[in-house]
């Protein structure tokens, strides 16, 4: 039962729902409108899993499991069982942050295109059964508190798919939005989203000029040297902010002034609101560096800039933005900056422009639908991120070699065969080599990511090492691994910057000291790239991982191990943790470190750091047996644990002191306990509590590694003490 079905909140049928699959992994859920249609084309299996459907029929399993080992089987049964087979991987709704729905509404009431109405109803109910419980406002991610930014957003979006003025939730956010000083206390992103809808003006949005983009390449802070995510941003952005690009005014819009500022809209002065930021959104003020710099470009842009000037730049950034879509086959790198540019296309070629009308099509793909409702996912998927896993980690646990699971395998494998780069970026894209390289999510999205890359060629290599799987060996030609090595080993930082270290899609190419000019506000460290140790730690299992396979590059790779490694001792706090940036928190990224160093042999009884590691998960293990790390360790950089153990945390933790040889064997077998206790009848975990972070501040969801993490937990288990009974 969801919020939104004691409110009477309409749902759409669920059985008419079907998600479409291709072989690159692209996910498209489409409606069914006729009975007869459903008939014809019945609802697989994991589509009623995903969407909890009372038909649906979980594999066959052993009953009443007397082992670890049988309880990992149990695990894999059921996780086999939800795979897509068309595309070997496993589609989830990769959700969490609260403000990339925004994008896609914002581009359909821009270019008037109408969203069908089982859509509507479907992303209505996600927002209204994420809305806070007690304010009924949102925050920026799922289990935030209400906050200016993720309240405006998410109450405009209710009012344009019709929710009424009066219906309760909309009464209730409201109240909630003035509280917090109405909407124009929304941070750049929000005033942004809301002058593109014209409720709010362009005078009152920091500028983001798009001047930027015509510097020469050699000045060390071009944007093209940022974050990619953060320059595929501010492209569209600087053209939208630039160009005061808004959409035409209505009624419905009039309404909406109206409601989100606590004062008549007319009265507002909103060049005067440039800086004006709710105090519970702000998490990265502006420097006077940057207060400084904006009100010069306030003064350049309104009495100095000649129009051609303002032409010639938009066009560098309407180029750029052509190119960005060509490298990522129309998806853009991620829902924010792909529907600001879609608005550009929009903009600049009408609505029957064939860049526009292919970027906003391939826009459907991140929507995804789940029990709460319809959603835009932080990305694509996870597909590449989460085969690479699971092909691994059956082979940790020993599960790949038994019959049941060689399909689901080879599937997998054939995905990760089909998503490896095997073309550049266009010419003057500013991007690096990708060729031989994976992504975090599809082929076609097109971004190198180095963890994605180390983790596919471990996988690759270990069905490429294995007899039981010699009758699909001819499908891959090995030398395309040496590609992916020579951009993996291209990604490592050897520069003035964190030397040893791996970031996540490119090297780092500014200085860190561009944060200065950081104009986002709700998010720290997004300007250029940073060291991170769950990349680094990836990275050396990769490349450790294929020394073992091939004399390719050898001595590089050795001496990259070798720095990468330094940067994994280095960055131990003192306490023995690592500080992780991209799940919750320490526990990840310990399960990493722990795996990393266990990788070149560095175990509990050699290595100081690797006890110092293992000792610290183990002060925090609870006295269920398990581990759980609250989302508060990422934004506070201390451990904070939850009350209860999560699965999926107690599994890292158990996998790292598994594979660092901690000595103690009873610590390891209550989390084991704890994990099995876990364990449904059906053979599957639940969800428990959301796994992921990004920008130290945003939560996001990964539903696979409930899976994923257990059964290696319990596989490796079974390797180091045999299979013990339950
Ligand atoms: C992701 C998701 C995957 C993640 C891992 C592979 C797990 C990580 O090890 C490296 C970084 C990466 C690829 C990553 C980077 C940032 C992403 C793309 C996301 C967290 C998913 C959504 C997020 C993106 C930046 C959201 C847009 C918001 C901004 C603040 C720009």
């Amino acid at each position: 039962m969801q919020y939104s079905d004691t409110i009477d909140i309409p749902k759409t049928d669920f059985s008419k729902w079907r998600l479409r699959t291709t072989e690159l992994g692209a996910q498209r859920w489409e409606y069914l409108q006729y009975d007869i249609e459903c008939v014809k084309d019945p609802q697989d299996n994991m589509t009623k899993y995903l969407l909890n459907q009372s038909d649906f029929t979980p594999p066959s399993i052993i009953e009443n499991p007397k082992t670890v080992f049988e309880a990992a089987k149990n695990g894999a049964s059921f996780f086999q069982a939800i795979q897509d087979e068309k595309s070997g991987t496993w589609p989830v709704q990769y959700k969490g942050p609260m403000f990339m729905t925004i994008g896609y509404i914002a581009c359909c009431y821009f270019t008037k295109i109408s969203i069908p109405d089982y859509e509507k109803k479907e992303l209505i109910r996600y927002i209204v059964n994420t809305a806070h419980p007690v304010d009924g406002g949102w925050g920026l991610h799922e289990i935030d508190k209400s906050t200016c930014f993720g309240t405006t957003i998410n109450y405009v979006i209710l009012r344009i798919l019709g929710l009424p003025k009066e219906h309760p939730v909309c009464t209730k956010a409201r109240k909630t939005l003035h509280k917090l000083g109405g909407a124009i206390g929304n941070p750049h992103w929000g005033k942004a989203w809301l002058s593109v809808l014209n409720l709010y003006k362009w005078e009152g949005v920091n500028p983001a000029p798009t001047e930027l983009f015509a510097l020469p390449y050699w000045v060390p802070i071009h944007p093209m040297k940022w974050w990619v995510h953060t320059r595929a941003i501010y492209i569209p952005l600087g053209y939208l902010s630039s160009a005061k690009v808004q959409c035409e005014l209505d009624p419905l819009l009039q309404e909406i002034r109206s409601e989100i500022f606590t004062k008549p809209f007319d009265s507002i002065e909103f060049t005067e609101n440039r800086n004006k930021v709710c105090g519970v959104d702000l998490y990265y003020p502006h420097t006077s560096l940057l207060n400084i710099l904006n009100k010069c470009m306030v003064i350049y842009e309104t009495y100095v800039r000649p129009n051609w000037v303002l032409n010639y730049c938009n066009q560098k950034a309407y180029d750029l933005i052509l190119k960005e879509l060509e490298n990522t086959e129309y998806l853009g790198i991620a829902p924010v900056s792909a529907a600001f540019e879609t608005i550009v296309l929009y903009h600049k070629q009408g609505k029957d422009g064939k860049d526009f009308k292919r970027s906003f099509e391939r826009m459907k793909e991140v929507m995804f639908l789940g029990k709460q409702g319809m959603t835009v996912m932080g990305t694509n998927g996870s597909q590449v991120w989460d085969c690479a896993f699971f092909i691994q980690y059956f082979f940790n646990a020993g599960l790949a070699e038994l019959p049941q699971y060689h399909n689901a395998i080879v599937n997998s494998f054939k995905f990760l065969i089909r998503s490896q780069f095997d073309t550049e970026c266009v010419q003057g894209s500013f991007r690096d080599k990708r060729l031989g390289a994976w992504p975090f999510s599809t082929k076609e999205q097109g971004y190198t990511v180095s963890d994605c890359t180390a983790e596919s060629i471990k996988a690759i290599i270990m069905v490429m090492n294995s007899k039981a799987y010699s009758d699909v060996h001819e499908l891959y030609d090995t030398t395309k691994l040496h590609n992916a090595i020579d951009v993996l080993l291209s990604l490592q930082n050897v520069g003035n910057f964190e030397f040893g270290s791996f970031s996540t899609y490119e090297r780092i190419k500014a200085t860190p000291l561009l944060e200065l000019i950081n104009p986002a506000e709700v998010f720290g460290n997004i300007m250029v790239e940073y060291p991170y140790v769950e990349c680094t730690d990836s990275s050396v299992l990769g490349l450790a991982y294929f020394t073992k396979y091939s004399n390719y590059r050898s001595d590089d790779i050795k001496i990259a191990i070798q720095r990468a490694t330094d940067y994994i001792k280095k960055s131990q706090q003192i306490d023995g943790s690592w500080y992780g940036c991209w799940g919750i928190c320490f526990t990840y990224a310990g399960m990493f470190a722990l795996e990393a160093l266990a990788d070149i042999n560095l175990k509990y009884n050699n290595s100081d750091v690797v006890k110092k590691g293992c000792d610290f998960l183990v002060s925090r293990q609870l006295d269920d047996g398990g581990w759980g790390e609250s989302m508060k360790s990422s934004e506070t950089h201390t451990y904070v644990t939850t009350c209860e153990s999560l699965a999926v945390q107690t599994a890292w933790a158990v996998i790292g002191l598994l594979l660092a040889n901690y000595p103690d064997k009873d610590i390891i077998r209550k989390g084991i306990d704890l994990i099995i206790k876990r364990q449904k009848e059906t053979g599957e975990w639940e969800f428990e509590n959301i796994e992921g972070v990004f920008n130290h501040s945003c939560a996001i969801e990964y539903p696979n590694y409930k899976f994923l993490f257990p059964i290696k937990a319990l596989g490796l288990y079974v390797k180091r003490y045999g299979n013990e009974k339950i």
